[in-house]
């Protein structure tokens, strides 16, 4: 019987492909029309999920999404046979068939946001998938996102609200934008919701993905405890030098809070209020990291910050990053700071380059939630898993998946039947019956 953090990757399906579909994520912009390698994607985000298994805390999984979208490029007004429709939209509009083809429901982080029971006033765990409203490929996430938490999670210990109604000014992004800072995991926590906008006009370069309405809506409708919730929004420099979300330069697990000093706006007062509403004082560790230490850009560039950081075993934590890391000397420096000087006493490397080349860390690539045992117990089990699923899992990308996809392989129609096939393998490992339109018609 378990209790605590537990997180769900998505598992990266096999279109997995660089169509540089995210202005403002510079990853992806700069790896566009590269060969990707979908199979090695695949193996990097299971071997990322089984290291957290080795370390005593549970992981999920997420289906990957029905790609190609052929519903979503129905709507694009694209008609006939499958293959038609690929066919027309090669010929017509290659962004709309890249769009169709977005393996981006990999980035977990970005499904929904989360609410343990102990901090809403009802008692009950509020999840909100998000609209992901702010681009295109990502927006066609959301509904299957719904369909597969209500797959998961039982309604009887979970909430489960609609995604919320996709309009500029309610623009959501789920858990990347939302840090929960608390003594321990199941105890009562404050929450802060990160937003990029509040108004429809801001002086960007890029889009601000989050609206504050949007994060506004969320915390009342999760009845979290207002006097306990903070809205900070981030600096326009962050995010015009590639943090498209909050979570490439702050980050929280239980009483750590990790936050660059160009992070957020007004950010000296927000964080002293942030300090002062919090009960025991004493145990928390408020680490800001200076840009004299390490530049916006350096923090961008190596995703320091998009790591996961996990109570362990022996009571301190594990900070998990992306290898690119090792290749910043200030990155480095800084660490050795924080293991003298704070509660995270050791380090992970992992290799999820195939997801970094489209501005996917470690911590984009899982939701993470916070459950009580009785909540645990209400999780469908056979989205946790175990060393029977992961084998079966290894065997199926192993056999299945290419390891070599260019852009203008998404146009070869065998590519559709491909993709359903695992898909529809995957359905079976999982034992879910009929999830996707392909199976149903
Ligand atoms: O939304 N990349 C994702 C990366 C998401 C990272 N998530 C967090 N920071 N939590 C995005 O920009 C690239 C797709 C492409 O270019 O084909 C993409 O969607």
């Amino acid at each position: 019987m378990y209790q605590g953090e537990l997180n769900f990757d998505g598992l990266i399906g096999p279109t997995h492909n660089y169509s540089g579909l995210s202005e403002g994520n510079i990853a992806s912009s700069k790896n566009s029309k590269k060969t990707s390698n979908p199979k090695k994607a695949a193996l990097q985000g299971l071997k990322k999920m089984k290291l957290l298994i080795e370390m005593g805390i549970p992981q999920g999984i997420f289906l990957p999404h029905e790609r190609p979208s052929l519903s979503f490029l129905r709507t694009q007004g694209f008609s006939g046979s499958d293959a038609d429709i690929v066919g027309s939209a090669a010929k017509i509009s290659s962004l709309l068939l890249n769009q169709s083809y977005s393996a981006s429901s990999m980035w977990a982080a970005n499904a929904a946001t989360f609410s343990p029971s102990v901090d809403c006033q009802d008692a009950i765990a509020h999840i909100t998938p998000a609209n992901l409203f702010s681009m295109q490929h990502r927006r066609i996430e959301a509904n299957f996102t719904y369909q597969q938490l209500n797959l998961i999670f039982k309604s009887s210990h979970f909430k489960i609200h609609k995604p919320i109604e996709s309009t500029d000014l309610m623009s959501d992004e789920g858990a990347a934008n939302h840090l929960r800072i608390t003594n321990s995991h199941l105890k009562r926590g404050i929450h802060v919701f990160v937003y990029g906008r509040d108004t429809s006009k801001e002086s960007l370069n890029f889009v601000a993905r989050q609206s504050r309405a949007a994060s506004e809506y969320i915390a009342n409708s999760h009845k979290l405890d207002m006097k306990q919730t903070f809205f900070l929004k981030q600096n326009m420099k962050a995010i015009n030098r590639g943090s498209f979300h909050n979570d490439i330069v702050s980050l929280a697990t239980e009483n750590v809070f990790i936050f660059h000093e160009e992070a957020f706006e007004d950010s000296k007062h927000k964080i002293q209020k942030i300090k002062n509403s919090l009960k025991v004082q004493e145990n928390n560790f408020f680490i800001e990291i200076s840009k004299n230490d390490i530049p916006l850009d350096i923090l961008v560039n190596s995703y320091l910050l998009n790591s996961q950081l996990v109570r362990n075993s022996s009571g301190d934590m594990t900070f998990i990053m992306p290898t690119e890391v090792n290749n910043y000397s200030e990155c480095k420096e800084w660490l050795k700071w924080v293991k003298e000087n704070t509660p995270i006493k050791d380090f992970k490397y992992v290799d999820i380059k195939q997801s970094m080349m489209n501005g996917g860390g470690p911590a984009c690539l899982r939701f993470k939630i916070v459950v009580n045992k009785d909540e645990f117990n209400n999780i469908n089990p056979n989205f946790l898993l175990n060393p029977d699923l992961i084998k079966k899992l290894e065997a199926l990308i192993n056999n299945s998946y290419r390891d070599n996809l260019e852009i203008k392989d998404l146009s070869d129609p065998e590519l559709i039947n491909e993709s359903y096939t695992i898909l529809d393998n995957l359905t079976q490992i999982f034992k879910t019956g009929s999830i996707y339109s392909f199976q149903k018609e």
